[in-house]
Order: structure tokens, then C-alpha cells, then sequence
């Protein structure tokens, strides 16, 4: 249950709107090396594969416009991203029948899991341009995972692994006790049940 109502129907219940970019991560910002950098398929599919970054930047772009919402409470409306569609990089990946989950793997060990359903439609992408521009290093430039119905943590900054997977496999916060589904209007923040529980 939510402790408060919000006033505005429009953000998910608890949170509060910013005009500005809050800046959350573990570690310290990567070094990107365009020549270097490669986002690698791999786990449960016939054709796993890598793209470099001029690769990636040769995809067809596309643009999703909303809301970004993050478990500390603040949500920001009206942000626009251009990156790549996810679906079209798994569908080239060819999954193996009985792939449930996908792991996406970024710098500093960071890791987050989710149920591939959950990253199949059109609001998710590989994003490198945000409101316009080249996406910040900061926010997770060249390169991050946007997955907007979903509190942020959800959304690897600095994305460089897709792993498929038979079974869910938790990621680095959701091990620590945030909820494994994260979905805002639902206020799946944290677990109800302490990791270590099972
Ligand atoms: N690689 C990486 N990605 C990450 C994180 C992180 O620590 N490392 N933090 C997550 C969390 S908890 C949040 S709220 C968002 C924050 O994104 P922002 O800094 O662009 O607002 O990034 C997510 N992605
Ligand atoms: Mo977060």
C-alpha cells in the first residue's frame, strides 16, 4: 500500500516530479573507447553476436517519448530517446526455445534481470541520444538500456552484455533487496522478504 496518495494521476503512486537529471550509480564513470567498446549477445541463442560501436550506430534508429521513473522517488515527464529497438538486436540473436530471462551486464559489475516479455515492446531500447543530444556519460553514455515502465535500476547505464537465460537470475540490486519485478504503478520498490530468506 502506498503511504501517500500523489496529487498528479499522471506519476506513479509516491513519486514527485523533477525538472532536473538526478545522476545514481555504483562506481565510477567507465572510459569509452569507440575503436574497443562492443555489446555482446550471448547466453541461450543459436547466433550470438557482438556489435561494435560504429555497428550499432549503422542500425536503424528509433525514438520513444515519456516518463522515467526512479525507486527514490523522483519521475521526470517528457523525456525523448533515440537508440536502437531491443527487440530487433534479440530477434537477430535467434533465442533458443525455453528463454524466460535476460540479464543486461554493464561496466563495474552491474547487473540487472528481468523477464524477456518485459523488454520486447517498443519503449525499449539501446538509447545513445537523449532530449536530443548524445547521451551523458554520466547518465550511461555511449550507451544504456532504457526500459521506461520499470523503475530505472532497471535500465543498465553503459550496457555492454545481453545475456539470455532458462531461468531468473538476480541482479545486483535486486540481490540487495529491491523487488525483482520494479514496476512503479505498483510500487514494487523493495521485498517484502530479505534475500538471504530463499
Ligand atoms: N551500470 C549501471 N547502471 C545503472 C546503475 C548503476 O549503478 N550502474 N544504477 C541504476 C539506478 S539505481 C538508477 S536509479 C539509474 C539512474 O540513471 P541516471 O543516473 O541516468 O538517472 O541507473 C541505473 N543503471
Ligand atoms: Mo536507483
Amino acid at each position: 500500500m502506498p503511504l501517500f496518495k500523489t496529487k498528479d494521476p499522471s506519476i506513479p503512486p509516491g513519486q514527485t516530479l523533477t525538472t532536473g537529471f538526478p545522476v545514481l550509480h555504483v562506481g565510477d564513470v567507465p572510459q569509452f573507447d569507440p575503436a574497443t567498446w562492443r555489446l555482446r549477445f550471448f547466453g541461450l541463442c543459436e547466433n550470438p553476436y557482438e556489435l561494435s560501436w560504429d555497428q550499432l550506430r549503422a542500425e536503424p534508429a528509433v525514438e520513444w517519448h515519456g516518463d522515467i521513473h526512479c525507486v527514490t522517488r523522483w519521475s521526470k515527464k517528457n523525456t525523448t530517446w533515440r537508440g536502437v529497438s531491443f527487440r530487433s538486436l534479440v530477434e537477430r540473436a535467434k533465442l533458443k526455445s525455453g528463454v524466460t530471462h535476460v540479464v543486461q551486464h554493464a561496466d563495474n559489475e552491474y547487473t540487472t534481470n528481468l523477464p524477456i516479455e518485459a523488454m520486447l515492446g517498443d519503449d525499449c531500447l539501446i538509447a545513445y541520444e537523449f532530449d536530443g543530444a548524445p547521451l551523458e556519460p554520466i547518465h550511461g553514455g555511449p550507451v544504456r538500456m532504457l526500459v521506461p515502465k520499470l523503475y530505472f535500476w532497471k535500465s543498465a547505464k553503459w550496457i555492454k552484455g545481453i545475456e539470455f537465460l532458462d531461468r531468473d537470475q538476480k541482479g545486483f540490486w535486486e540481490v540487495r533487496g529491491y523487488h525483482n519485478e520494479a514496476d512503479p504503478w505498483k510500487e514494487e520498490r523493495y521485498s517484502d522478504v530479505p534475500s538471504w530468506f530463499g
